[in-house]
């Protein structure tokens, strides 16, 4: 049985992989590729290792629909994580480019460094005594999906939709930061504003999840992990000549630009 269905998983990493590698759409998975909720972090676990093998190193984990602006913006109610890998770091006050993508978006995010591992259930104090510190952060995503749709299994085995991410300056996780102001900038226009109490009512819980999570796939999140907890605002699409720009109250900014050459 395992030998059948794991060649399958490979396949379909691979074509997902290319898919990113290139900045190349494919079409959804369809029943015939019987993706199950486990498979599909198979496949995911088999894509984020091509990218090991190329010498890329893990970072971290991301969460994804942990607010109800994503949950609504992609139809999807279930939280998903992702693997995050060196190669995805871009550089604060970076500049990307949409055509090294398929149709990238940006999004507005906290981001958690950890001092101490956490495995399995924790509570969300226990959660918070692992963190070391916390910055605000902007999450770049991009579905290899044709017109960034995708099911819950398709959006899990493509890494959930991961491609960047820009961290801003570390701080201290002794502020209160259940409930931080953001706003999302295009071009000095809000194009997006929220709070991160819109995280599950709390960031923290984020974390929680994302240890509960790693450790359902036999994964535990060391010291040195960056955890970045999902969007609190809906996604903006990238064109070439954004600037774009996260405030977040009491944690300052963090930015990146969109070339303005499209080639
Ligand atoms: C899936 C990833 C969701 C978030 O912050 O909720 C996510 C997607 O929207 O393509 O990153
Ligand atoms: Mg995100």
């Amino acid at each position: 049985m395992k030998a059948r269905i794991e060649p399958q998983i490979e396949r379909l990493a691979a074509r997902l992989d290319d898919a990113a590698r290139h900045a190349c759409a494919v079409p959804q998975h369809t029943a015939a590729d019987g993706l199950t909720p486990d498979s599909a972090y198979a496949v995911q676990r088999a894509l984020v290792a091509r990218r090991l093998a190329r010498g890329h190193r893990r970072i971290g984990v991301k969460m994804g629909f942990t607010s109800r602006a994503k949950m609504a913006q992609m139809g999807l109610t279930d939280m998903i994580w992702g693997r995050l890998s060196s190669d995805m770091l871009i550089e604060e006050g970076g500049t990307v480019r949409v055509t090294d993508y398929v149709h990238p978006r940006c999004e507005p995010e906290l981001c958690f460094l950890l001092g101490k591992p956490l495995a399995g259930l924790v509570t969300p104090m226990e959660a918070l005594d692992a963190v070391e510190a916390i910055a605000p952060a902007i999450e770049l995503i991009d579905s290899r999906y044709e017109n960034f749709r995708f099911t819950l299994t398709d959006v899990v085995a493509d890494n959930a939709s991961s491609s960047g991410l820009v961290v801003g300056s570390w701080h201290d996780p002794g502020i209160d930061f259940s409930n931080l102001g953001l706003v999302l900038t295009v071009n000095g226009r809000p194009a997006e504003v929220g709070s991160t109490a819109a995280l599950l009512g709390h960031p923290i819980r984020a974390l929680v999840a994302a240890a509960r999570l790693a450790a359902a796939a036999g994964e535990r999140l060391d010291a040195g992990t960056l955890v970045m907890a999902g969007s609190a605002t809906s996604a903006v699409a990238l064109a070439p000549g954004m600037h774009v720009r996260c405030e977040m109250q009491h944690l300052g900014c963090v930015s990146f630009s969109v070339a303005k050459d499209a080639s």
